[in-house]
């Protein structure tokens, strides 16, 4: 969701989001071309996508496809930026540098399924889809917004909620609930894998052995031992290379909070009222009848 470089666009005036095919992208870091330079990217082979709905994990997963191709070798994810090592594809810096980026490449795209790259959807390349439960993306979301500058303060959890299930979103990627289910009708496609948040959250050891064996790049035990140990929360929210703290004070406020904020499931529980939380049951039955999706809520249901 950051930019590639800082010199990427200038960050005065007021975030705005434009709308592409449908979809809303903040206008500072994506324009009607990069987005049709996705769509009709030239994927290799050997690519490996990193898709998500904005904060489901998308960080999480560089980190980790990062440390799979690496075999467990720290030396990437400890001296290069997590958006160099596994770029934005839509992003306006995409293009002129994934093509000079060497085989095999890690690339991340917040896109909903409808306008990911062509290629991919014929089967070239590979893509890893996170999922998360719906209410900790809201709360996640609400928080970011207050302290990234490129992006619109999306107001209160209320505001943000008749957002988050309007079918025109004004949030970056959209609706989630067109997002998620578009993705996950593509769940059997051979050379797509969805994961959860909080199955990663469940078992980070044995969810980095199914995204590797996925990937085709079997791992020794000890190079599961380190990525899982490195891969944690707290791990990841020491690593500058990760948690963006490299980027300066114009594009993210740094006083006002941090981007590896709580990093669990059920975190909602704390912000949301019942009623709001009920309200929200009530539309999701509604948008997501038919879809065999199945979310954790809370992180008691996780120890079941
Ligand atoms: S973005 O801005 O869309 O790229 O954000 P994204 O990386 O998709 O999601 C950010 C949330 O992921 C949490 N996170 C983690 N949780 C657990 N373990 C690890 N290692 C980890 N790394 C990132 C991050 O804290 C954000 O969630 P919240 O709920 O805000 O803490």
């Amino acid at each position: 969701m950051i930019p590639q470089t800082m010199e990427e666009n200038d960050n005065k005036g007021n975030c705005q989001l434009h709308e592409y095919k449908g979809v809303s992208f903040p206008t500072k870091i994506h324009t009607p071309e990069s987005l049709q330079y996705m769509e009709d990217f030239d994927v290799r082979d050997d690519d490996v996508f990193v898709a998500a709905y904005p904060k489901s994990g998308t960080t999480w997963m560089q980190e980790i496809t990062t440390l799979i191709l690496s075999g467990g070798d720290l030396t990437p994810v400890n001296t290069i930026p997590n958006w160099k090592r596994v770029p934005w594809v839509e992003n306006i810096s995409g293009k002129g540098f994934l093509e000079n980026c060497p085989s095999p490449r890690l690339i991340s795209t917040h896109a909903p399924y409808s306008i990911a790259p062509k290629k991919l959807k014929e089967g070239k390349g590979k893509a890893i889809y996170i999922t998360r439960n719906p209410k900790d993306i809201m709360v996640s979301l609400l928080h970011f917004s207050k302290f990234v500058r490129f992006f619109a303060d999306i107001g209160t959890l209320e505001e943000c909620f008749r957002n988050f299930v309007s079918n025109k979103a004004q949030l970056h990627g959209g609706s989630w609930f067109t997002h998620v289910r578009g993705w996950h009708e593509h769940k059997d496609d051979p050379n797509i894998f969805i994961i959860s948040f909080e199955d990663m959250v469940k078992d980070l050891r044995g969810s980095v052995k199914r995204i590797a064996d996925f990937m085709e790049r079997p791992l020794s035990e000890s190079a599961l031992d380190t990525i899982a140990e490195h891969c944690t929360f707290s791990s990841m929210k020491k690593n500058p290379m990760a948690n963006y703290s490299l980027i300066s004070n114009d594009w993210l406020d740094h006083n006002v909070g941090t981007f590896m904020r709580k990093g669990t499931v059920g975190n909602w529980k704390s912000e949301f009222t019942v009623a709001l939380s009920e309200a929200f049951d009530t539309v999701y039955a509604k948008k997501m009848e038919g879809c065999d999706l199945k979310f954790i809520w809370d992180i008691a249901e996780l120890h079941k």
